[in-house]
């Protein structure tokens, strides 16, 4: 493949860290509310310590792990692997729309615009079988909403991001697609491989530690938006993948598994999925 640069766990993890400071924003909580958070969270934890009995040596070397996250610039991934499934679920529960997914650590705003048919920027020998990814974008009482943006972002054939893993161009299958008078939009790309998580940093060390898998089955991210609408955050995944049935993210869904066909012309797949949003 042309990324010939070991990605390693310090890289990525200070880029995600980097990247979410960007966007890190104040927000005043009530005081009753952080209270009552903090107190819960911290008591939930007393409760796993007197349940295991943990030791003074298993204490000092979960504070060393912990140091490690931080060093690693791994609480991006920690959080968004482990936590934010949760956050997801509580917060779009009321929706009439399309289900979706967590955003994940390697979001990048503002990606290239491409029309409302077109490819997303990959390389010239970008390996991957290619696929062309098709549908409309409807509000929820079925009409069709023209000018919606789709944000498209993807791991490559290799597993990696791009401004996250070394040797690959700044915008490498990052796109948005704006859709056209009938609210549809058709994108090419590249089929993703499914994701591994850093195995070299403390989420790898935990996940080894605990006989856990460190892998995300092959997936792309989303964000559909358009004027007077909620925001739709989602990922869509392939059929086959291993890692459908045990994500360590736990972000799949039966609603958000594509189906993909061969395409006409025998080059790669092709797939249809519309996107229905709800009105704010
Ligand atoms: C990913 O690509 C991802 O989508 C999530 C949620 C966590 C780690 C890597
Ligand atoms: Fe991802």
């Amino acid at each position: 493949t042309p990324t010939t640069l070991q990605a390693r766990a310090a890289d990525s993890g200070a880029n995600a860290t980097a990247a979410f400071r960007k966007k890190q924003r104040t927000l005043e909580v009530p005081q009753e509310r952080v209270d009552a958070i903090a107190t819960e969270a911290i008591e939930a934890l007393h409760e796993v310590i007197r349940k295991h009995r943990l030791t003074y040596e298993e204490y000092d070397v979960l504070k060393s792990w912990l140091i490690q996250v931080g060093e690693d610039g791994e609480w991006p991934l920690l959080l968004d692997v482990w936590f934010e499934h949760v956050v997801e679920d509580v917060n779009t529960d009321h929706r009439q729309g399309n289900k979706g997914s967590i955003e994940g650590p390697y979001y990048v705003p503002d990606s290239p615009e491409q029309g409302s048919h077109g490819t997303i920027p990959m390389r010239d020998d970008e390996p991957g079988e290619a696929l062309t990814f098709q549908g409309q974008v409807r509000t929820t009482d079925g009409s069709a909403l023209p000018h919606a943006k789709v944000e498209l972002w993807h791991a490559d054939a290799g597993g990696y991001y791009s401004q996250y893993a070394p040797g690959l161009p700044e915008w490498n299958l990052r796109g948005t697609f704006t859709t056209d008078d009938e609210g549809r939009f058709e994108i090419h790309s590249i089929i993703p491989a499914p994701y591994q998580i850093p195995t070299d940093g403390a989420c790898g060390k935990l996940i080894a530690a605990a006989g856990w898998h460190a892998w995300r089955p092959a997936h792309m991210h989303l964000k559909v938006s358009a004027p007077d609408h909620e925001l739709l955050t989602a990922q869509l995944y392939f059929p086959g993948d291993p890692h459908n049935e045990d994500d360590i993210a736990t972000s799949v869904k039966p609603e958000l598994m594509l189906d993909p066909r061969p395409a006409a012309d025998g080059q790669g797949k092709v797939v249809d999925y519309d996107f229905v949003i709800d009105p704010v």
